[in-house]
């Protein structure tokens, strides 16, 4: 594992999941516009929209910059923050992974597949869409089974859409404490809840880093 780890480009690996349409594809493309992904048009139009679908996954990569510990900070596209670095100079700089997965449930496979070395999650259901529920429910159950304890944020999204419920419904149909409600194609309120998350991950290494200091210190207390 630590092997693994080691290969590692980044700081946090955020995995992106949720059932089919529900906007995580967009929500990675309005973090990072240089995002790739791996995807086919849709024969059908989807709820009266012409579409794409993730067969493969997405890819962004983006950076948490911050002056210090304590603020909420700033999220950047990679490729911006690269040719505005020196702006950033003495900031304390991280820098995320964004994966997405395919929604479609028969792709289970390719979603275990992008599980490695994931540090939290975003799972992103589409508030408008009822009839979605349950794929969300099974694609909720199905990551909280692989991943165990590890942070997730859930949030509600396509707000900006009249047919839309809102985010305590939301979190109500799918069986969670709450959600973020938001729309994947808005920018600062992508950088909300990801910064949310990123929040979370920092508690978890410190309490790790704590953890693993007293491990190393225990020998010596009893000796
Ligand atoms: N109105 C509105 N439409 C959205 C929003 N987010 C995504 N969409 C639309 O919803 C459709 C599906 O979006 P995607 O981002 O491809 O969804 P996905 O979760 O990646 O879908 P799969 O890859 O099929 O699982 C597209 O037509 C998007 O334009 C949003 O916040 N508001
Ligand atoms: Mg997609």
């Amino acid at each position: 594992m630590l092997g693994l780890r080691r290969l590692k480009s980044y700081d946090y690996k955020v995995y992106v999941t949720g059932p089919f349409q529900a906007g995580k594809t967009t929500l990675i493309h309005t973090l990072d516009p240089d995002a790739m992904s791996v995807e086919r048009d849709m024969k059908e139009e989807y709820r009266g929209e012409k579409s794409t679908t993730t067969t493969g996954f997405d890819l962004g990569r983006v950076m948490w910059v911050r002056k210090a510990v304590d603020h909420m900070g700033l999220v950047v596209p990679k490729k911006e923050y690269l040719r505005e670095r020196e702006e950033y100079s003495g900031w304390i700089v991280k820098e995320i992974e964004l994966r997405g997965v395919p929604g479609q449930l028969h792709f289970k496979f390719v979603r275990d597949t992008m599980r490695m070395n994931t540090d939290g999650v975003l799972m992103i259901v589409d508030s408008s869409d009822s009839g979605m529920i349950g794929d969300a429910c099974a694609i909720l159950a199905e990551t909280v089974s692989s991943f165990g304890e590890i942070p997730i944020v859930s949030i509600a999204n396509k707000q900006d859409r009249h047919d839309a419920v809102p985010p305590d419904q939301v979190a109500i149909l799918i069986g969670v404490d709450k959600t973020t409600g938001l729309s994947a194609k808005n920018r600062e309120a992508c950088k909300d809840a990801l910064i949310l998350l990123l929040k979370d991950l920092e508690k978890v290494s410190v309490q790790e880093t704590a953890e693993n200091v007293e491990e190393i210190q225990s020998p010596f207390q009893h000796v």
